[in-house]
């Protein structure tokens, strides 16, 4: 809470063109708390660094997954859209908060496990404190929400740990927020191995439906996807990874349940389903895609909303990191 204001914040990394995964168990659930809550939305380029970027691609993202949020239905009006970069107290508060979160803690959470299986050659310690730098983002604007897909659940639930012990010996600090996992999309599997998540940084580009790929692309790929040698269009996690997936996919697309869809698809073969889930899919995605290319023609208006959005989220996180310091004992002359 920021004074009497419900506040949700989320961050997407520009690590990468962004997936259906991220669209369905993050950006699309975004605009819900638009209304009622005061909003901040941010692309996340400091937490991208963790990983090697090629600079004129992590900034061309950047401009990217901005675009991206306002054709996802972020209004600049309703909502504040920024850059995490932009604002410095993210990575103020994130030196502090590593003196209130232990070794242990962050040697547990999956992801720095996955990611530095994936790259071994650069274990940095960036990848291990990731997770306190999140922290740093969501507790800055006093944040009761995060809504995110169920891989980053983890490192919200260490979040509220992070901030309960630090409002143990600092009382009344941070607002302890909650994560929000959509019911719906919550772990979009791989197209070419659905045993896994669909990432943006998947080197194969079959597995992984990017909302930006064109019609074709899109329906070509859902083709494509790995099944299994039975014909039934069934959901069946364990048994059936593959045709789960595809089947929550589809029904995040058109809204229909998994018995409708099981329904629609009774006596149909794969190719017709496979067919079905790749209309859906570019029929949803085709007016944000034109919203996308709309905003991002106008890169004067991104930059703009880029300072604009800076300038509203560090008037919060000055006020946060402020407390926080004083709180501490650090000399404050202003
Ligand atoms: N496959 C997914 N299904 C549902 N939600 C997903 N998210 C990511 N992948 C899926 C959610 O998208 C938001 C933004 O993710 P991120 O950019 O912070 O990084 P990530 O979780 O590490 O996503 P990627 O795509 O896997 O990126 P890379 O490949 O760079 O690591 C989060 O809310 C996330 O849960």
């Amino acid at each position: 809470m920021f004074g009497d204001q419900k506040v949700s914040f989320s961050g997407v990394q520009p690590s990468g063109n962004l997936t259906i995964g991220n669209y369905l168990g993050a950006l699309r659930n975004f605009s819900a708390y638009s209304e009622a809550y005061k909003t901040f939305y941010c692309v996340v380029d400091e937490h991208a660094i963790t990983v090697r970027q090629v600079p004129a691609e992590l900034r061309r993202r950047t401009y990217e997954t901005l675009a991206l949020y306002m054709a996802c239905g972020l209004d600049p009006e309703k909502n504040t859209l920024y850059v995490q970069s932009m604002v410095h107290e993210h990575a103020e508060l994130s030196w502090i908060l590593n003196c209130f979160t232990m070794f242990g803690e962050l040697s547990r959470m999956t992801q720095f496990k996955d990611k530095s299986a994936k790259h071994a050659d650069n274990i940095n310690a960036g990848l291990f404190t990731y997770p306190v730098l999140m922290a740093s983002d969501i507790l800055l604007y006093q944040t009761d929400v995060v809504p995110v897909g169920v891989d980053q659940k983890q490192h919200v639930e260490l979040c509220r740990d992070i901030a309960t012990r630090f409002n143990q010996v600092y009382p009344d600090t941070f607002t302890i927020p909650e994560p929000i996992v959509a019911k719906q999309g919550r772990k979009i599997m791989s197209l070419a191995e659905p045993e896994k998540k669909m990432s943006k940084s998947d080197e194969n580009p079959n597995a992984v439906v990017y909302i930006l790929d064109d019609r074709d692309t899109i329906i070509r790929k859902f083709k494509r996807a790995v099944t299994d040698s039975e014909s039934e269009i069934r959901y069946d996690e364990a048994a059936k990874p593959g045709v789960s997936n595809l089947i929550t996919i589809y029904s995040c697309f058109t809204g229909k349940t998994v018995e409708e869809i099981e329904r629609e698809f009774d006596g149909k073969g794969y190719g017709d389903f496979k067919a079905a889930v790749g209309e859906a899919c570019a029929d949803a995605l085709a007016p944000v895609q034109a919203e996308f290319n709309r905003r991002l023609a106008d890169k004067a208006g991104l930059e703009a909303q880029m300072k604009k959005g800076a300038e509203e989220a560090s008037w919060y996180a000055r006020r946060t990191l402020s407390k926080v310091q004083k709180k501490l004992g650090f000399v404050q002359i202003r």
